[in-house]
């Protein structure tokens, strides 16, 4: 999978990052960790294993997704998380099917054969309203709009010009994927729980910020360029 890079978006991760990195570790792809440079203790707990660290310019998950994108050169990119909670075991699949659909591949926890280990109540229903919406008002066809594994050529990836640093960029991505009229397809996936240390999204502050991002698009859709 050398034409593959992991890019993994990392805050306060020294416990489960090296983990994640010891399970990838013989997967013969490039891996980006994007992080702040305040994060020492992340930094630290991966000096022994081989990937690249890119030290954030600006804060939030979505700056580390932008900041991850444009460093990539390989032909196709992964968006992966350092909590563990992502299984690698889908990777090849996933490109495969990238590469022979031409298309975005969104794993989903909710099409048959997937499921989740790390959702809450809160966040079953918040992801069930989401992806709702973006069916409804935006033809979006994915089962699951916020996993946010996904992989998909570079190229595209940077043609959809991400602006959100913050969640919010979860749903730019798929709505853009599809103003773009480039092709996606979702497969399922299993989400496992996080590995150890504390979950970053706030489900009702990130959740409140994503549904103002839906509804700020449905009247006034992202500039095309
Ligand atoms: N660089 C960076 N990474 C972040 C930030 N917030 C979250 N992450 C990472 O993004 C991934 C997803 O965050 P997580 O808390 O697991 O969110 P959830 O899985 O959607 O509940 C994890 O790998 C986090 O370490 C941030 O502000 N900056
Ligand atoms: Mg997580």
């Amino acid at each position: 999978m050398k034409n593959l890079t992991l890019i993994i978006p990392a805050k306060n991760e020294e416990y489960s990052l090296p983990k994640v990195l010891k399970e990838i570790k013989n997967i013969n792809c490039n891996k980006f960790i994007i992080l702040s440079k305040t994060d020492i203790r992340t930094i630290k707990s991966i000096k022994n294993y081989k990937c690249k660290i890119i030290k954030q310019k600006k804060n939030g998950y979505g700056n580390a997704l932008i900041e991850g994108i444009n460093s990539v050169a390989s032909k196709y990119l992964c968006i992966f998380n350092a909590d563990g909670s992502f299984d690698p075991k889908y990777l090849r699949t996933m490109l495969e099917k990238a590469n022979l659909n031409k298309s975005f591949i969104f794993a989903s926890r909710y099409t048959k054969g997937g499921g989740s280990a790390d959702d809450s109540l809160i966040t079953l229903a918040g992801n069930y309203i989401f992806t709702f919406i973006g069916k409804f008002f935006f033809n979006i066809k994915i089962t699951d709009i916020l996993f946010t594994y996904i992989i998909g050529e570079t190229d595209k990836f940077k043609k959809l010009k991400l602006k959100n640093s913050d969640f919010r960029i979860c749903v730019e991505i798929p709505i853009k994927i599809k103003m773009n009229n480039f092709k996606y397809k979702s497969i399922p996936s299993f989400e496992r729980k996080r590995l150890g240390g504390e979950k970053k999204v706030n489900e009702f502050i990130d959740g409140f910020l994503i549904l103002m991002e839906l509804i700020k698009n449905y009247f006034n859709p992202y500039e095309r360029k």
